[in-house]
């Protein structure tokens, strides 16, 4: 079959939004061509973004560009890739021109999206014919085989949703793949990959040279009240082999010449003894090659011997899931686990091997009062990171925090994150109001910056993160101007 994937267009509050090639896409088109579908990829987002009104950025080509790639194709079957909840109507726009320009085309939406909305984003969108919800390298070629020849049938399609007599029938996601070695590399050839390599979007201090993503595991076996990243991969952690993983930061280096590595596992030190012995390969191997963690790492599990390994293999810098200075928030609310002690020996370790670190911080969980905040002061001004990023509570669908705050009736059942979601709380809290939340965290940035002068001057001078000191210096000033302009008013 003729199989177009599209990665969803998407509108953004800045005209420089992180971009690298969207690994899920390409894992698809790899497992796909290996079965024997002719599949083409064409992402609409990697041009430059259009400015619209009210200071937002569209990333996506003009639909008549869109139309063209459909027309020229004329694939069997569309498929649209939606990632980010807040673009889902753009996702829905490439579905329904789809449908205009030949209605015979099936069309089928994957991602975080149909993921984690379920049932909604057929009953949202009258031109998809069917969604496939998580993992999808054997339930998409399920599809296709559905689609060519009738077998197996609908029904018998893991996590698939789809439309019969009107309704919409949804199947249950039950299986993910244990065998991940068996999964293709991802189709990085498919696509002008250089154009993802070369966008020097720099993300979190890994310098602008050629970068790609690396994805070592699926999943995290955790249960973080806020996430919900179980209904994309499941409950279970699960592993690619050291080998296999080799062989593909062999073609990643090779192949494609990058210099620099994204691991975006959900939960790269999950296990501790595989990530060493991974890395030990990498050293082993002596590869030319710097990578990060810019989805954040588990502070359970690190200790001096792993962070050494991190360094001598080319570790640039890495993100801790800190969450709250609050061991009440981070523990009870949050469900983390994770004593304050053991995030201080992680950073101090760290800071002994010179990698540069970052904490993740959430701000706004139910119950957190000014008590805990303040708590969340004290501990990032102690600790010796090199930044911090803090984001609102988002009750993503599916997860304890959505129910929690429908049952409290904070929100209503069938919230949808928008895309000022990111930028403004979604909900107040019994102690904070909206405003209050935006204040405290312009106060957390303020005075973290305060804090760290010194260390980012250190930092700076030892040639270390350049470009992510003067995102901190320029974060620094923006926030302490804020905070300034609001004590007068
Ligand atoms: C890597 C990553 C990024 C990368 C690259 C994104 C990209 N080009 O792919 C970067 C760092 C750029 C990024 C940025 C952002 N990200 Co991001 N990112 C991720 C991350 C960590 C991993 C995605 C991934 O590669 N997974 C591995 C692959 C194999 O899995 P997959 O993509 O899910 O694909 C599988 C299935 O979903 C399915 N599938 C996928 N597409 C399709 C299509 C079809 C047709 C079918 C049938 C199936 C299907 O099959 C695939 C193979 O099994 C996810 C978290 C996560 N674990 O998913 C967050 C995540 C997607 N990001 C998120 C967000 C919010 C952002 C930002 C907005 C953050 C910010 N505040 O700036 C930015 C904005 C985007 C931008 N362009 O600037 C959220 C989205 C939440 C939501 N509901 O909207 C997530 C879920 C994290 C979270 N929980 O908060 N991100
Ligand atoms: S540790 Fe990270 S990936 Fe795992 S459940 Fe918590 S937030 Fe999700």
């Amino acid at each position: 079959m003729k199989l177009l994937l599209v990665v969803s267009p998407y509108v953004f509050p800045q005209p420089n939004a992180l971009r690298s090639e969207h690994l899920g896409v390409l894992y698809l088109a790899a497992s796909a061509r290996k079965n024997g579908h002719e599949v083409k990829i064409f992402d609409p987002t990697l041009g430059h973004p259009t400015a619209l009104r009210d200071g937002l950025f569209s990333f996506g080509a003009p639909e008549h560009e869109i139309a063209e790639t459909i027309r020229s194709f004329a694939p069997d079957v569309l498929g649209v890739s939606c990632h980010y909840s807040f673009s889902r109507q753009c996702a829905f726009n490439v579905v329904d021109l789809a449908k205009r320009l030949d209605a015979r085309t099936a069309t089928v939406m994957g991602g975080i999206v149909p993921s984690i909305h379920g049932r909604r984003v057929l009953d949202d969108c009258p031109s998809l014919d069917y969604a496939l919800v998580g993992e999808s390298e054997r339930t998409l070629l399920d599809l296709l085989s559905f689609l060519s020849n009738r077998t197996p049938s609908l029904c018998d399609i893991d996590g698939l949703l789809f439309r019969d007599e009107g309704d919409v029938i949804s199947n249950p996601k039950t299986h993910f793949i244990q065998d991940l070695d068996s999964i293709p590399y991802p189709a990085r050839d498919l696509v002008d990959i250089h154009r993802y390599m070369n966008t020097g979007s720099r993300i979190f201090g890994l310098g602008n040279r050629p970068a790609l993503s690396l994805l070592t595991s699926r999943s995290c076996p955790n249960h973080c009240s806020f996430c919900n990243m179980w209904m994309i991969h499941g409950r279970k952690w699960r592993m690619r082999s050291v080998d296999n993983v080799l062989g593909e930061i062999d073609e990643i280096v090779d192949k494609y010449h990058a210099e620099h590595i994204y691991v975006v596992d959900d939960s790269f030190t999950f296990n501790p003894s595989r990530t060493k012995v991974l890395l030990e390969q990498v050293i082993r191997k002596g590869y030319r090659i710097r990578w990060n963690t810019p989805n954040g790492i588990s502070v359970h599990g690190i200790d001096e011997e792993l962070v050494q390994l991190m360094k001598r293999s080319g570790c640039a810098s890495v993100c801790l899931a800190i969450e709250s200075g609050s061991e009440y928030i981070r523990n009870t609310v949050i469900g983390k686990r994770l004593p304050d002690e053991q995030i201080v020996k992680a950073v101090r370790l760290f800071q002994k091997a010179k990698i540069p670190t970052g904490g993740f911080l959430v701000l706004g969980m139910p119950g957190e009062d000014e008590t805990h905040f303040r708590e969340t002061l004290k501990l990032i001004n102690r600790l010796p990171l090199s930044f911090v990023v803090a984001q609102f509570a988002i009750p993503f669908p599916g997860t304890k925090l959505y129910h929690d705050l429908v049952r409290m009736k904070v929100i209503e059942d069938g919230w949808e994150m928008r895309m000022d979601t990111l930028s403004r709380p979604a909900f107040a809290t019994r102690d904070f109001t909206l405003e209050d939340l935006v204040r405290r965290k312009r106060r957390l940035q303020f005075s973290f910056y305060l804090h760290h002068v010194p260390q980012m001057m250190r930092e700076l001078a030892g040639g270390r993160l350049y470009w992510l000191n003067l995102d901190s210096i320029t974060q620094f000033l923006y926030s302490t101007i804020r905070l300034k302009i609001e004590e007068r008013l």
